[in-house]
């Protein structure tokens, strides 16, 4: 359970880290299922492998159904307590993906706000992300970068960039990031070792490098939505892969 400090510094600056939420163990055996997910072999249907154009692995979504160790993660008290804490109300797991930066391959992730995009899949602004890190985050090998702050500026104009990665994105225009993002030092690099995870608002401007360094950088990140919050009303909806249609409550159990 999180206290009231806690609460403030997450409703103040848009996410919270908690160092060595997750034991070695935990981690280890993470790192081992990521190596699976990764390979792909006995991956179930639903879920996506995205690569970088280079070839090797930039995210493999949608895992946390039907696979351990990440369908008990997003449902143990560590992570869906906090959650549940926050949001009030129960959560379903809305979008999930293990984010992979290979040394020296792994790309960009530019300036957005998730809600830039999730806004269209026909939900309200109820979601809340945990990231946890598999790896040692750093300056070098491309940890999420976070705008202080940010999630109380409003959506900022996005657009849909298809040049700089693999992976279709909405990001934000350059002259919006101008006109907002003005102080350097509201740019908090989210570093930290494996175990540490950060809570964040789907709100919060957010991004991160290449990885420049020979060390990978592996985070998963489960989006949690408050349960009766439904992606509905979407003439073309995306795929189940990216905007989960089964809304399970996974912190029933959790009592807080
Ligand atoms: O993994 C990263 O570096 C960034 C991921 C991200 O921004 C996202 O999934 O929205």
């Amino acid at each position: 359970m999180w206290n009231d400090e806690q609460l403030s510094t997450y409703e103040r600056q848009g996410f919270l880290i908690q160092r060595g939420l997750l034991s070695p163990a935990q981690v280890d055996e993470l790192r081992a299922g990521a190596v699976d997910l990764m390979t792909g072999d006995s991956n179930p249907p639903e879920v996506e492998v995205v690569r970088e154009k280079s070839g090797p692995v930039r995210s493999v979504f949608c895992m946390h159904r039907n696979i351990e160790p990440w369908r008990g993660l997003c449902r143990s008290e560590a992570i869906g307590a906090p959650i549940k804490q926050i949001m009030g109300t129960d959560a379903y797991i809305f979008h999930s993906k293990l984010n992979t930066k290979e040394p020296f391959e792994g790309t960009v992730w530019l300036w957005h706000q998730d809600y830039g995009y999730w806004q269209y899949d026909g939900v309200d602004d109820r979601l809340v992300s945990a990231l946890v890190m598999l790896d040692a985050n750093t300056i070098h090998n491309g940890c999420v970068m976070l705008v202080s702050g940010s999630h109380k500026w409003g959506i900022l104009d996005h657009y849909d960039d298809v040049e700089t990665t693999s992976y279709k994105q909405w990001c934000i225009r350059p002259e919006s990031l101008r006109a907002h993002l003005t102080d350097e030092n509201a740019i908090i690099p989210i570093v930290g070792e494996p175990g540490d995870v950060c809570f964040f608002d789907c709100k919060i401007i957010h991004g991160s490098n290449h990885n420049f360094s020979p060390l990978p950088r592996r985070s998963l990140i489960y989006a949690y939505s408050a349960i009766d919050n439904l992606p509905t009303g979407v003439d073309d909806p995306r795929p189940d892969w990216v905007v989960s249609r089964q809304p399970e409550a996974v912190t029933a159990e959790l009592t807080v």
